[in-house]
Order: C-alpha cells, then sequence, then structure tokens
C-alpha cells in the first residue's frame, strides 16, 4: 500500500498575527502537491484562527494535549477542545517537550493514547541524543520510546511516526540522507517485528531536523521517508518547496 506523502509544519513558539496571515496566504495561494497531506501546527493561541483560514487542503494541529479529561490542570488544553474546535491533529513527544518539560515517554504513551481515544491523529515524535547516536543507541532509543506507546495503543492508523534526532533539532546539522534511511529503515523493521507488518508497511515515518528546501529532495527519494515534520522552515516561504519536494 502507498503511503501518502505528508509534511508538517511544526512553528513552535514562533510567530504573530501578522507573520501567521502571511504564511496563510503563502499556503492558500501556493500551487501544493495535491499528493502530499500537509498539516500545520500554531501556537495553540493561534489554532483557531489559523483552523478557519486554512485552505487549499492545509489541515491545523495543536503542538500539544493533556491526556485527562477536563479538570483543574491550568495551563493545558485537553482533547476535548480540540475536538470540538475541529482540529484533527496533535504533535506528541516532540524531544522540546521530553527534555524541557520532562515528558517521559510513559506521559508521551498516555496522551497518544487519549488523543486517539478522543479522535485525534497524532504526530509521534521520538528520537536519540547526540550521546545516544555516539554511544550506538540510536535504535535502541527510538525503540523503546515507541514501544511505550505500543503498550497502550493498538489502532496505529490514526499515528504518523517522526524521527527527530535531537542533535539535528533546530541546530542546522541535518542527518545525512543514509542515516535519515537507515534509522527509519530500523524503525519499520521494529514496527514489523514488534506490532504488525500491516502496521510497518502503513505507517507513514517522517523525518525531522532541520529540514530545508535544500536539502529536502534528496531525502525524499528514500524509500522508507514518507515526509517531513519541519520547524524553523515552515516559518518561511520556501515551506511550500518542502511540501513540494516530491514534484
Ligand atoms: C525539529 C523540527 C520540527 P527544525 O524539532 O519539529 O525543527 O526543523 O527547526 O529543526
Amino acid at each position: 500500500m502507498a503511503r501518502t506523502f505528508f509534511v508538517g509544519g511544526n512553528f513552535k513558539a514562533n510567530g504573530s498575527i501578522k507573520s501567521i496571515q502571511g504564511i496563510l496566504d503563502n499556503l492558500n495561494g501556493a500551487k501544493l502537491d495535491p499528493n502530499t497531506e500537509v498539516v500545520i501546527a500554531p501556537p495553540s493561541i493561534f489554532l483557531l484562527t489559523t483552523a478557519e483560514k486554512a485552505s487549499n487542503g492545509v489541515k491545523v494541529s495543536a503542538q500539544n494535549v493533556f491526556h485527562k479529561p477536563d479538570g483543574a490542570w491550568t495551563g493545558e488544553l485537553t482533547t476535548k477542545m480540540l475536538v470540538e474546535h475541529g482540529i484533527e491533529w496533535v504533535i506528541l513527544g516532540h524531544s522540546e517537550r521530553r527534555t524541557l518539560f520532562h515528558e517521559t515517554s510513559e506521559l508521551v504513551a498516555d496522551k497518544t493514547k487519549a488523543a486517539l481515544d478522543a479522535g485525534l491523529n497524532v504526530i509521534l515524535c521520538i528520537g536519540e541524543t547526540l550521546e545516544e547516536r555516539d554511544a550506538g543507541k540510536t535504535l535502541d532509543v527510538c525503540c523503546s520510546q515507541l514501544k511505550a506507546v505500543a503498550d497502550k495503543i493498538q489502532d496505529w492508523s490514526k499515528v504518523v511516526i517522526a524521527y527527530e534526532p535531537v542533535w539535528a533539532i533546530g541546530t542546522g546539522k541535518v542527518a545525512t540522507t543514509e542515516q535519515a534511511q537507515e534509522a527509519h529503515e530500523g524503525i519499520r523493521q521494529w514496527l514489523s517485528s514488534s506490532v504488525s507488518a500491516d502496521v510497518a508497511a502503513a505507517t507513514r515515518i517522517l523525518y525531522g531536523g532541520s529540514v530545508t528546501e535544500k536539502n529536502c529532495k534528496d531525502l525524499a527519494t528514500q524509500p522508507d521517508i514518507d515526509g517531513f515534520l519541519v520547524g524553523g522552515a515552515s516559518l518561511k516561504p520556501a515551506f511550500v518547496d518542502i511540501i513540494n519536494s516530491k514534484l
């Protein structure tokens, strides 16, 4: 089964009313590859206006969600709130959440389960640090982050995995095409042996970490790279070139 190419834009905590309107004007007016699924994730305060204004097939994602029902969770959004407002996607397990906000793989798994139970689609981020890569533990780390989720969910049809080596995030240091393909292939093999061959064949695995309009085309040729999760470059007009990297 062919996997639909997927490009996500993770704006992180960037943007103003004006700059996000500019990004939307650019995307809404651009000629986007009709065979690529596009999802943008603005900061939560911009979710509703972004969802109202996005057209051209562009969907909107939250950058995080809480795993418990509405309640006394100051500062959090619940899955029900996202669903009620027509937000169909959420990014979970981003390394900035894992590192800066101390989210464990357990918590990421709980959030993934809650999001899926609510009907949301999940961009599930995994990835190793430079120290872990140098110690030869890239796949051990990625697969243990995945296993925490696999222990809690059965249905992977609404999950897109984003492999984001921590050392490549926002550093300008992109993984080589070979390094990325090798990790993606290993992740797919793990899915095949630990979840199922069908899930391994159907699940999109995105690459994330300093993707730009310059390095995307080569990465996109690889058999196990099914798209990108883009940070810094998603704020620029050249994001369209990344969306169109298969053209
Ligand atoms: C990795 C990526 C988007 P950037 O975090 O998730 O960001 O492209 O800026 O490295």
